[in-house]
């Protein structure tokens, strides 16, 4: 295997500050997977789970200070505070490698350094980019095996080429016979989660975590490929993409972006109520696009996994995503059972008796503690998933047909509408939020933006991102196939603070609805707020009690809509002179019409 000089060099230089015991190279074999992991379990790291009833699959606990991504400490390093926006943290990118460099100084001493070779999207894919992290993290190993496509093969295709250099240490050296953690991590004011967006640099140092460890994910295939796409002309979004196929057996793809606790892995193996309509998964967290020759957006899913909630997935809730996870799984921050399975809250069934926390404590009901971490993750292969799609590996991407927003609004907002053109639903996607309530002490209530669920992934200026959504729309090679727009919202309210709405599996008559409008075959009424269905154009067969709520389901209250302007010209405040005029306009527009 010819490995090119400069990532030779670089892993050295690496190598060299860190002071690892050994460096490993990842083939991705099963053979090295299997050693990890039997390293991990002799090591007191890993649990092998029950062979007959989780084949193939292991449970972690991490440390209870590092059970989520670390926004606080998460930073786009830009030459300039200006680029990096309001919505992020900034440091100078040579202040921030310096002090980065002092910390990764024999950080590893007493461990091993692992080369990740890594694709996001299928290996050769014109849309598909590659990156090498070097980690001291076997869990990390592990979980971006099953996330990327990872080892020699990407090696053979990298060639001479550049690559993202993805930097992680846990920050945990050892002294020489320093008993290990069974979850090594640093304390979060030595947590830094930094990206250098000018050179598509990440160093992430102090945890282990998900969000924060596994590079590929928000750290490469958003905020640093949000960069990319930019400076190239290309989108890198927070977005599930799914296939729907209708009973003549004409199939669409539709790409959605939904802020957290929406329920997007549910909608992306949504398993349909209505005969011959099919539902297939090509991602269910992010999507990379470019135009294709015909004109037309096509995306790759540029993971190979789902790194999924678990709580509240159940096979009630996603029994695809239950199956997805039935074998050859990671599970971190569940529930253990006695006979060596997992548990978590909402599963669907009572915690067996003498079954372990994630705090590695018996389970007590009365403690009135969860068993799960509400942020107890599965990993598994996206393979494994009954209903994924048959293009979800074409190197060349499936075309979309249209964009879905949404958010959690109680009120307010209708079960769907369409925007009246491009840039119209480029400002749907910027005012995208959900309502939160005061729970959270400290937080008020009220409507949390989240456009395009991209806050925490965007690694530039948000209103530059808006701008770059705008231009998409005017370098399309043909703007009569650009993607159609449209929101969602499958949360809204009575007045007897019930949902409206069914949900689940029913969400395939709203899919329907805009399956039948991008091909302009199902009725609509222009709203001041865009194109809201027709009662009749919605169908509600099979379902009871729902054609009574339809009218409060769909209905745009002007008082509301007015009420909503006030928030909207708040939140766009927020960006300055970097709002695109054309967000402004849409926002006068909309309070205009409004008031007609
Ligand atoms: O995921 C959800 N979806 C999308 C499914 C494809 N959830 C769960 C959100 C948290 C992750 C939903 N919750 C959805 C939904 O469409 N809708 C709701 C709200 C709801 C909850 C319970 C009921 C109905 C609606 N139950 C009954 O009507 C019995
Ligand atoms: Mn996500």
């Amino acid at each position: 295997m010819k490995i090119s000089n400069k990532l030779q060099q670089w892993v050295q230089e690496w190598a060299n500050l860190c002071q690892p015991d050994s460096v490993h190279w990842c083939d991705g074999s099963e053979a090295e997977n299997q050693k990890l992991m039997d390293q991990m379990v002799a090591s007191g790291m890993a649990v092998r789970l029950n062979e007959k009833k989780r084949p193939g699959s292991y449970y972690f606990q991490s440390d209870p200070s590092d059970v989520a991504r670390v926004e606080n400490r998460t930073f786009i390093c830009s030459a300039r505070k200006e680029d990096a926006g309001p919505t992020n943290n900034w440091m100078d990118p040579a202040e921030m490698k310096s002090t980065l460099r002092a910390m990764f100084k024999g950080c590893m001493k007493g461990r091993t350094l692992y080369v990740i070779p890594f694709s996001m999207g299928p290996l050769g894919s014109k849309i598909a980019h590659i990156g090498v992290q070097i980690t001291d993290s076997p869990y990390v190993v592990v979980n971006m095996r099953t996330m990327t496509r990872m080892g020699e093969k990407v090696l053979e295709i990298l060639g001479d080429d550049d690559f993202v250099p993805c930097l992680h240490s846990v920050g945990a050296p050892l002294e020489p016979g320093q008993k290990d953690a069974k979850w090594p991590c640093a304390p979060i004011e030595k947590k830094y989660i930094s990206h250098f967006p000018e050179t598509n640099e990440i160093w992430s140092y102090g945890s282990g975590y998900g969000g924060n460890a596994l590079l590929g994910k928000k750290c490469f295939a958003l905020r640093i490929a949000t960069n990319m796409a930019r400076r190239q002309g290309w989108m890198a979004e927070h977005m599930l993409i799914m296939g729907i196929t209708n009973p003549k057996g004409v199939k669409k793809y539709v790409a959605a972006a939904f802020p957290s606790a929406c329920g997007k892995t549910n909608l992306a193996m949504l398993i349909p109520n209505l005969p011959g309509w099919k539902v297939e998964t090509v991602g269910d967290d992010i999507a990379w696009m470019k135009f294709g020759d015909d004109g037309r957006l096509y995306a790759i899913n540029p993971e190979a996994g789902f790194f999924g909630v678990a709580p509240y997935t159940s096979m009630e809730t996603n029994p695809n995503a239950m199956l997805s996870c039935r074998s050859n799984s990671i599970f971190t921050n569940t529930a253990l059972t006695p006979d060596g399975d997992i548990w978590w809250e909402g599963i669907g069934c009572d915690i067996p008796e003498g079954s372990i926390t994630w705090t590695d404590e018996v389970y007590k009901r009365e403690n009135g503690k969860p068993a799960a971490h509400p942020n107890a993750r599965f990993t598994a292969p996206a393979s494994q998933c009954p209903v994924i799609d048959k293009d979800w590996e074409n190197p060349k991407g499936v075309p979309i047909s249209a964009f879905l927003f949404g958010g959690r609004r109680p009120g307010t907002v209708p079960l769907v509408y369409q925007s009246f053109d491009w840039n119209h639903g480029v400002f749907l996607g910027s005012i995208v939020g959900s309502e939160v309530t005061a729970a959270a002490i400290g937080l008020k209530a009220g409507v949390r933006r989240d456009p395009f669920a991209m806050l925490p992934f965007c690694g530039y200026h948000m209103g530059d991102y808006f701008g770059h959504w705008i231009h998409i729309g005017e370098i399309a090679p043909d703007k009569t196939k650009l993607p159609k727009i449209f929101n969602v919202n499958w949360f809204r309210k009575g007045t007897d603070g019930k949902f409206l709405w069914p949900g689940y599996g029913d969400n395939i008559r709203v899919l329907k609805w805009i399956f039948e409008r991008v091909d302009g075959n199902a009725t609509a009424i222009e709203t001041p707020i865009g194109y809201v269905p027709e009662k009749s154009s919605i169908d509600i067969t099979g379902l009871t009690g729902v054609a009574d709520k339809m009218e409060d389901i769909l209905k745009v209250n002007r008082e509301e809509w007015l009420h909503e302007c006030e928030l909207i010209e708040e939140h766009q405040k927020i960006f300055g002179d970097r709002l695109p005029a054309a967000l402004k306009q849409q926002y006068v527009a909309l309070k205009k019409r409004l008031m007609e």
